[in-house]
């Protein structure tokens, strides 16, 4: 009895080591190939995680001209980050004044200038092209943080 089991054993260890040879034989040019595509995503995947950091402002376009802005109106949350880029769409010069906030540059015929600022605390800012005149011929507007 315990022979019979003894050479079940060494002709199942054979067979295993033969499978096993057999297995590692077709695999091994395989093999190589995956090993590296898979090497290359795990570096690219590293620099991924820094440009995922976005704390950047929130981007309204406003435009201006003889004698208006648009929009009239800008909705803001307190606190938050916000870029506006004025437009001068019209033939005069032209600046975007939020009073106490923030400005631009006063700017010619089709130029752009852009400004950031922190949203003040909750009320109503109003905004104007501080060229003489200008806001009183209708270039106003509004801030509404809420
Ligand atoms: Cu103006």
């Amino acid at each position: 009895m315990r022979k019979t089991i003894l050479v079940y054993l060494i002709v199942g260890l054979v067979l295993v080591a033969g499978l096993y040879w057999l297995i590692r034989r077709g695999a091994s040019p395989g093999n190589s190939p995956p090993l590296t595509p898979l090497a290359t995503p795990l570096t690219s995947a590293l620099p991924n995680p820094s440009p995922a950091v976005s704390t950047e402002a929130r981007q309204i376009d406003v435009t201006g001209d003889e004698f208006s802005f648009d929009p009239t109106l800008i909705n803001a949350r307190v606190g938050e980050n916000i870029r506006i880029v004025f437009t001068n769409a019209g033939r005069f010069p032209h600046n975007l004044v939020i009073e106490g906030v923030a400005q631009s540059q006063i700017i010619g015929s089709g130029e752009s200038d852009a400004f950031e600022f922190v949203v003040p605390p909750v009320g109503e800012y109003s905004f104007l092209c501080s060229v003489p005149g200008h806001a009183a011929a209708g270039m106003k507007g509004v801030l509404k943080v809420e």
